[in-house]
Order: structure tokens, then sequence, then C-alpha cells
């Protein structure tokens, strides 16, 4: 059948799903990286970086902290404690959440039926009582090719980073192997939330750092935060500024606005808004995350909260020459977000965040954007931290998106309108590719 000749409505679907298929993805939001940032497992011939942050392979894919927390669920109270959990080694962690969550129980969980669907995919068997054989495949790769592999089975084309300069960790890297860690698979992006977080922790840091940055704000300190923001976007090449926000997070300022608080406002007025219009770079903003409410679950330890959607359109108003990217944790703010995206053409709505990235939701929140937004919207990223979630995270939103668009061309094909390959296509360029890169170049 030619591209322009229009589909019968028993059609549709298949060509939807063939559609996302072919679309390659430019995923905006992971927590991975290129192999020259370490890699604790160093796979074939390679040697492991304990501290390395590209995570891969079967244990820290069963030791995700949505799985830990899912963990602390099903064992009996203190045993083990979150505290001897933390001291045991990663095998045996992943061993530990291998026979609850997927031996000793049905698997039904989101995080635990990405794992099989990730394991499925790359050809092994799911069903397995032990991790050992997944071991050996995966001590059979190298990273770098398996990079590859995991790319290609996605169809990802670009993943995009998360760099976050205040982890010491992190930030050594850029400064000791800079030049080295550049690949051509993967973006930057500049992840600063103590900034507005927490400035008074910041600025010491800052000032730790050579730049002249001191407790209270003057505007001394702001040229020099300009400094930092400017010195770093260099090095990293970023193409975006991020960070993630409380569900407190009010501006221009709200009840539970104090002194730190308020600097950190001052601080996204007066230097990394003007920074971001200045080098034509999207702020992007993840609200909603009330950070360790069970501190001793760590990562696992988040929760959500819901967030202010008019601070959102008073930055979108105020800062006119600015880009913001947004998306909120709570499922209660998605409709008023949606309607403020409506009236602001530089604010950006993007992804199902967190605890969002399940199939139920993905399908409620797309559809009403795609009802209120047309296709000017980015529908998912996959917030992957280990390189193989990336193969379960976009085959599960692919499935979702693409039945929730499905049933719009039927229902476009009811209204009269002829459907076609080409239309289909277009779209799915624009949703999980375009409508992303053409933000960042505007
Ligand atoms: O989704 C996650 O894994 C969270 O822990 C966070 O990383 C969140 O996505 C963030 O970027 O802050
Ligand atoms: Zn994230």
């Amino acid at each position: 059948m030619s591209e322009a000749a229009a589909l019968s409505p028993g059609n549709i679907a298949a060509a939807v799903r063939r559609s996302l298929a072919a679309q390659s993805i430019v995923d905006m939001h992971t927590h991975l990286y290129p192999p020259g940032f370490g890699t604790p497992l160093g796979g074939k011939g390679g040697v492991g970086d304990p501290d390395g942050l590209l995570l891969w392979g079967v244990d820290e894919l069963v030791t995700y902290h949505y799985l830990v927390a899912e963990l602390f669920r099903v064992t009996p109270p203190g045993r083990p404690g979150y505290e001897e959990f933390w001291r045991m080694n990663k095998c045996d962690q992943a061993d530990l959440i291998w026979r609850e969550l997927f031996v000793d129980r049905t698997p039904l969980s989101e995080a635990c039926r990405g794992v099989l669907q990730t394991l499925k995919s790359l050809g092994l068997d799911p069903n397995e009582k032990s991790l050992a054989r997944y071991r050996k495949y995966f001590a059979e790769q190298t990273p770098s090719g398996y990079i590859d592999k995991v790319m290609t089975l996605a169809n990802v084309s670009t993943i995009t980073m998360t760099n976050a300069v205040f982890d010491d960790n992190e930030r050594t890297r850029w400064l000791r192997d800079g030049h080295k860690l550049a690949d051509a698979r993967f973006t930057a992006v500049l992840r600063i939330d103590p900034l507005v977080r927490d400035y008074a922790a910041a600025a010491q840091k800052l000032a730790q750092w050579g730049y002249a940055v001191g407790p209270q704000i003057s505007d001394g300190g702001i040229d020099e935060i300009k400094r930092f923001l400017t010195d770093w976007l260099s090095r990293q090449r970023a193409v975006y500024v991020a960070m993630s926000l409380p569900p407190e997070f009010r501006y221009p300022t709200g009840p539970g606005t104090g002194e730190n608080e308020a600097a950190g406002l001052e601080v996204l007025r007066r230097a990394i808004l003007p920074v971001c219009a200045d080098m034509g770079l999207p702020f992007a903003m993840m609200i909603g995350s009330r950070l360790r409410v069970n501190p001793a679950l760590r990562d696992a330890g988040d929760m959500v909260g819901k967030a202010d959607i008019a601070s959102v359109v008073n930055l979108c108003r105020q800062f006119g020459k600015n880009k913001f990217f947004v998306t909120m944790l709570a499922r209660e703010n998605q409709h008023e977000l949606a309607v403020a995206a409506r009236k602001f053409g530089n604010l950006m709505v993007f992804g199902c965040w967190w605890f969002l990235n399940n199939p139920s939701l993905i399908a409620e929140i797309t559809q009403m954007r795609l009802e209120l937004l047309g296709s000017s919207f980015i529908p998912q990223h996959s917030d992957a931290r280990v390189l193989d979630q990336l193969i379960y995270k976009w085959t599960h939103s692919r499935e979702v998106i693409g039945r929730v668009l499905a049933d719009k061309y039927e229902a476009l094909a009811a209204a009269g309108r002829s459907i076609t390959e080409a239309d289909i296509a277009q779209d799915a360029h624009r949703l999980f590719a375009k409508n992303y890169l053409d933000f960042l170049a505007r």
C-alpha cells in the first residue's frame, strides 16, 4: 500500500505499531553514561570500577531502587534491616530480591515486569530460579558493544545524560577525564538541584571550587554563579539545564519560602534563567519529588507530592525569552499542567515521570495531552538508571502510547479524515524525536 493511501479503520492499529517500532527515539532524560565514566561491571576483558557511573547487567537491574522499595514491603520487619541490606554486596542483594519478588511471588508490578521483558528481549529465559545464567551472559558483553546492542533493541538513537555537577564522584571525572568522555551516542545535561533547593550548601561548595560566592546573595556572587554555570555548560557541552524541585516549590514566593529558599529563587531569577536565555538553552523543572520521606531506603525513599502549576505559569510569563521543559510527579497535576502549556509556547510538557511510568497512567496522561495539545508535547522519557532498562521502558511506552494513538486515528477516521501511513509516521517522529530537538533549537 502506498504511504498516501487512506488506511481502513481495521488497519490503523497495526500501522501505528509499525510506525512506532520504526521510529527511533531521542531519550531526553536518563541517568545513563558512556563507558568513559567508569562502570562497576567490567564485562568481557574489562576491569570494573566500583564507583563507575554506567550501570548495566542483571544485578543492577534487580537492585533498581523501585525494586528495593518493593522488597521491603514483603520481607518480615527487620529481616534484613535496612542497614544490613545496604551492607550486603550487590550480588547478595540481587539474589534476595530475585527470590522474594520473582521466584516466591508472581512478579506483577511494572518494575518487576520490566526486568522480565528486558531478559526476554535479550533472548534469555526469564523463568530462571537463580541469577547465575544471566550473570554469565552479561560477563560475556563489553560495555560499549552492549550499549550498541541495547540501543538497537530499544531503537533509541540518542541517550541524554543527567550530569550532576554537585556529585563529587561525577564532578571529579569531568575535571580529570573531560576530553575523553565524549561519546556520540550521548548528550549532556547540566543538573544543579542544590543551587535552588539548598542555596547555603551550594554556595559553600562553589566557594571551595574557586567561585567567590558568599552565604548572602550579592551582585558579585550572582556574577560568579553565572561564571560557574557557563564554565560547566561549556565543559559538558550541555544541551539544557535541569533540576528536580519539591512539591512546595513556589515562584515568586510562597508560604514555605524561608531565607534559604528565597536565596535559591533569587539564583534562579538572576543567574540560572538569564544564562539559559543568553545561551538559548531550555531549563527543565521536574516538580513534585519529596526527598527521603523514609531515609533508610536511600534512593527508594522518595515520595510524590502535589505541586503548584501557578508557579510554572508565573515563570513562563515573566521569562518569555526562556524555554521551559516541565514534568510533574503527581497524577493530580497533569491536567492543569497541560492546560498551562496551551497558554505558553515556551512551555514544553514532557514524560510520565517515575511513579507515573506505569501503563495505566501513561495511557490516561497521553490521551489527555493529545486531546489538549495535539502532537505538541513529548510523551515520554525513560529515566533509565540501568542501561538495560531502555529496552523495557521503551517497549512498554511504545505499546501503550501506540494504543492511545490508534484510538485517536480511528476517531478521526470516523469523523471523515483520511489517515495515511505518512500521517502516522510524521506524528511518531514529532512525538519521539522532533518536538524535543526543535525545542532545543528554537
Ligand atoms: O526516577 C528516578 O530514578 C528518580 O530517582 C530520580 O532520578 C528522578 O528521575 C530525578 O531525575 O530526580
Ligand atoms: Zn531522573
